[in-house]
């Protein structure tokens, strides 16, 4: 009997103590960092902020004002299609979409813009992150993902990606391409292998 009660009081502090969508502050993608945000880095599950975060860090080594947002294709489809439909109006000019699992968020939003998506397979617990890369790659024709590499390098290469598509109308972006390149090869150069 006074285990059961220690159980009891065990759980409802758990309970009190978490916060009421289960994810905590520090871990919650940034919503509108800017006023104006270019780029969506849109994600099915706060579980996929740990490997976007490193597409929304590349953006702002660039200075690229963009915004991340969960929203899923499954369990919110209404609200996938209402971002989507209403992200060129809003300034938007690339949408990078990343999911795992049924992987069918950046394909479902490019359906509701001509915008460019690019999408980014999470690696998932089941197949590795194999059945994200294919549901994203794998778009019937008329309707274009780009699809990156599974996982870290999927997302940093998300954001470069979006950055050359933004460089065509900004040279500013363009020349900061030229130096990050040219960063990365001497790195290359230097490295001694001991
Ligand atoms: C997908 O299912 C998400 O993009 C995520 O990668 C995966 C698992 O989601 P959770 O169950 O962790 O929320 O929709």
């Amino acid at each position: 009997m006074a285990k059961k009660t220690t159980k009891k009081k065990q759980t409802s502090k758990t309970n009190k103590s978490a916060p009421t969508d289960g994810i905590t502050p520090s871990s919650r993608p940034p919503v509108s960092p800017s006023a104006s945000p270019l780029v969506g880095i849109i994600m099915g599950s706060q579980s996929d902020w740990d490997t976007m975060r490193n597409a929304s860090e590349t953006l702002t080594q660039f200075g690229v004002a963009h915004e991340c947002r969960v929203i899923s294709a499954h369990r919110s489809p209404s609200l996938a299609s209402e971002f989507a439909s209403t992200a060129e109006s809003r300034g938007f000019e690339v949408i990078i979409g990343a999911a795992g699992g049924a992987a069918h968020l950046a394909g479902v939003l490019a359906a509701h813009t001509t915008l460019p998506v690019l999408g980014v397979p999470m690696r998932s617990e089941a197949l590795n992150g194999l059945d994200s890369l294919l549901a994203t790659v794998q778009m019937p024709g008329g309707i274009p993902v780009a699809t990156l590499a599974i996982g870290k390098p999927g997302a940093v290469n998300a954001a470069l990606f979006a950055v050359s598509i933004l460089a065509n109308s900004r040279p500013e972006l363009r020349e900061k391409l030229h130096r990050f390149r040219a960063v990365q090869e001497e790195k290359i150069r230097a490295t001694v292998l001991v």
